[in-house]
């Protein structure tokens, strides 16, 4: 993870201060926007509080998420500027692992940043990047925030969403469509409508969601377990209630 910045790996801060260089950089060449700087620092502060650590329900989230990525007809993972700078190699590793579509679909959405992002994806390995067609939409949002491939995220009976708008996540999920949110606030609008709730970092939650994929594929009945076990209202309310008691040293 360190090929890409001179930081000492003994630093203490050292995953965080990766993390901000990758959004800086993500910047700098046009895949993340401006206001993803301000996303990240308001997700690190939640991640501070959590112990910078995938706590035992969020594990639990992300094993029954890769469940229901395996388990799909036809599953999206959506990369927006923020994931795409974090996790590039990694959301190409989970998509082949799982048999999932990548699809590029951004809030702030414009075509030179579509483009960036999956240029970006097919330098880190991916074959097949939706997004670009723009086909198809979520109803109940503007024009612009509402652009989906038709054979993409608008056919997904399942579907990833890192880092999310909650207003984008609720008009998915009114779509009918099973929601896999990666969030660090428990109490975002995005986690609450979401099915599977994955209160953890994006660096930590995608490679730990292809690891319990590798672990599940071809086992339809673990699969089935790791969905019908998790419950997303206690994972919630235990991410808040480590949040609340996380302490400041
Ligand atoms: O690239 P675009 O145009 O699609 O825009 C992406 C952002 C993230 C800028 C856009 O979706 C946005 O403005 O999102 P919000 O409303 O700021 O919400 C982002 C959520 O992600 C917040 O609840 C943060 O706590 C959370 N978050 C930020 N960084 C991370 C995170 N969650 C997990 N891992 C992170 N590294």
């Amino acid at each position: 993870m360190s090929e890409d910045v001179d930081l000492p790996e003994s630093h203490p801060r050292y995953e965080s201060l990766l993390t901000r260089h990758r959004i800086e950089a993500g910047v700098d060449r046009g895949i993340t926007s401006r206001q993803g700087l301000i996303a990240q620092g308001r997700g690190e502060a939640f991640d501070y509080l959590l112990g910078e650590r995938t706590i035992d329900s969020a594990d639990d989230a992300e094993r029954a998420a890769a469940a229901h990525l395996l388990s799909a007809d036809h599953a999206v993972v959506s990369v927006n500027g923020n994931a795409a700078a974090l996790v590039p190699g990694e959301l190409v590793e989970l998509a082949e692992v799982t048999g999932a579509d990548l699809e590029v679909n951004l809030f702030n959405r414009t075509e030179e940043r579509i483009e960036a992002i999956a240029d970006y994806l097919r330098e880190h390995g991916a074959t097949d990047v939706k997004g670009l067609t723009a086909d198809g939409r979520i109803p109940g949002l503007d024009h612009e925030r509402a652009k989906v491939d038709a054979d993409g995220i608008g056919a997904a009976d399942v579907v990833l969403v890192p880092l999310e708008d909650g207003d984008r996540a609720e008009a998915l999920g009114e779509m009918g469509k099973t929601e896999l949110v990666i969030d660090l606030n428990p109490r975002s609008r995005s986690a609450e409508v979401a099915t599977v709730p994955i209160i953890d970092n994006i660096i930590r939650a995608i490679p730990n969601i292809t690891e319990h994929a590798r672990d599940l594929r071809g086992d339809p009945d673990a699969q089935q377990d790791a969905i019908d076990t998790f419950d997303a209202d206690s994972a919630l309310t235990d991410a808040e209630r480590t949040i609340r008691e996380g302490d400041l040293e």
